[in-house]
C-alpha cells in the first residue's frame, strides 16, 4: 500500500453560512479568514511571557517535555526552553517527541481567553457544558518547538477539534477513519518518518498549517503533528449531537475507565432529548 494524498479543502470563513458546520464536516477543513480579527493574532512568545510567573503552570512556555521518537517506554524529560538552542546544536537535525501540555486559558489565564473569539459555527458545544463536571476547559494555548512532534492519536473522548495557528507552522498528517485499523502499530507513538505511516495506509491528508489558518479535525481521524518551526496555536475540543455517537463509541471502548464521563454525558443527552 501507499497512501494517496487527499487535498484538504480550504474554505473562506465568510462563505460558511451553515448553522451547524460540524453536522456536515466529515473530513478536515482549513478555514481562512476566521481569526483575522482576533486580538490573539498579535501574540508572540514575548507577549505570552508577560502572563503569569514562570513557576505558575503555563504549558510548554518555559519547559518542554521531550524524549526520542519511538521511546514510549521512557519518561518525557523536562528541558528549559531557554536552552533548546544548545540541545539542538548537540543533536543536529534530530527530532524529538514532545508532550503537548496545553495552557488552559479559562482556568490559568482568563484575561487572555478574551483575545480568542469562538467562531459561530463552533458555538454548539456540549463538551463546554460538561466542563465544570469533567474539568476539561478550552480554549488552550499549545506551544511547540521546531523539530518536535506529538504522537499519532485521536483526541480526548474522540471529540472533534479546531486549531487556530497564531505563530509558526505545523506539519499535519490526518487519516480518515477507514485507515485506523492499519495504524494500530503506530498509535500513541511519534514516527518522524511519515513515509512509514503512508506506506501502510490508503488515504491521508498531509498539509502545513500556517499562521492565520483555522483547522477543523472531525472525530475518529487519527493525526500526527510536527512543529516545523517554533509555534503558538490555540486549540479547542468539542462535540454536539452530530458527533456524540463517536464520543459514546469511545466511552464504550474504554468501558469502566470512564464511568463519571459516561454518567455526565448520559445526563446531558437525556436533557437534550427531553427538551426537544
Ligand atoms: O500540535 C500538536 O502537537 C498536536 C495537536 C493535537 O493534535 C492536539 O492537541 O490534540
Ligand atoms: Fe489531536
Amino acid at each position: 500500500m501507499s497512501a494517496t494524498i487527499i487535498d484538504i479543502p480550504v474554505i473562506a470563513h465568510d462563505t460558511i453560512d451553515v448553522e451547524d458546520f460540524v453536522a456536515h464536516a466529515h473530513q478536515p477543513y482549513i478555514i481562512r479568514g476566521a481569526i483575522d480579527q482576533w486580538p490573539a493574532r498579535d501574540w508572540n512568545f514575548e507577549t505570552l511571557r508577560r502572563f503569569g510567573t514562570p513557576d505558575e503552570w503555563r504549558g510548554n512556555l518555559d519547559w518542554v517535555h521531550l524524549r526520542p521518537p519511538h521511546a514510549e517506554d521512557e519518561p518525557f524529560v523536562p528541558f528549559p526552553t531557554a536552552n533548546l538552542g544548545a540541545l539542538r546544536a548537540e543533536v543536529g537535525a534530530a527530532k524529538f517527541e514532545y508532550e503537548p501540555t496545553e495552557w488552559c486559558l479559562p482556568v490559568q489565564c482568563p484575561e487572555l481567553a478574551a483575545d480568542v473569539r469562538i467562531p459561530r459555527y463552533f458555538a454548539n458545544d456540549w463538551l463546554a457544558r460538561l466542563a465544570p463536571q469533567l474539568g476539561v476547559h478550552y480554549p488552550r494555548i499549545l506551544i511547540g518547538y521546531a523539530n518536535t512532534g506529538s504522537a499519532l492519536h485521536y483526541d480526548v473522548f474522540n471529540t472533534a477539534s479546531w486549531m487556530a495557528m497564531i505563530h509558526g507552522k505545523k506539519d499535519w498528517l490526518v487519516f480518515p477513519p477507514s485507515e485506523r485499523k492499519y495504524l494500530a502499530p503506530f498509535a500513541e507513538r511519534y514516527t518522524p518518518d511519515t513515509d512509514a505511516l503512508l506506506a501502510i495506509t490508503n488515504r491521508a491528508y498531509r498539509f502545513t498549517l500556517e499562521a492565520g489558518d483555522l483547522l477543523f479535525v472531525p472525530s475518529s481521524h487519527y493525526h500526527q503533528v510536527e512543529n516545523q518551526t517554533d509555534s503558538i496555536a490555540v486549540t479547542y475540543n468539542l462535540f454536539n449531537e452530530h458527533n456524540v455517537s463517536d464520543v459514546l463509541g469511545d466511552l464504550f471502548a474504554q468501558g469502566t475507565r470512564a464511568p463519571e464521563v459516561f454518567r455526565q454525558l448520559a445526563r446531558l443527552v437525556a436533557e437534550e432529548v427531553l427538551a426537544a
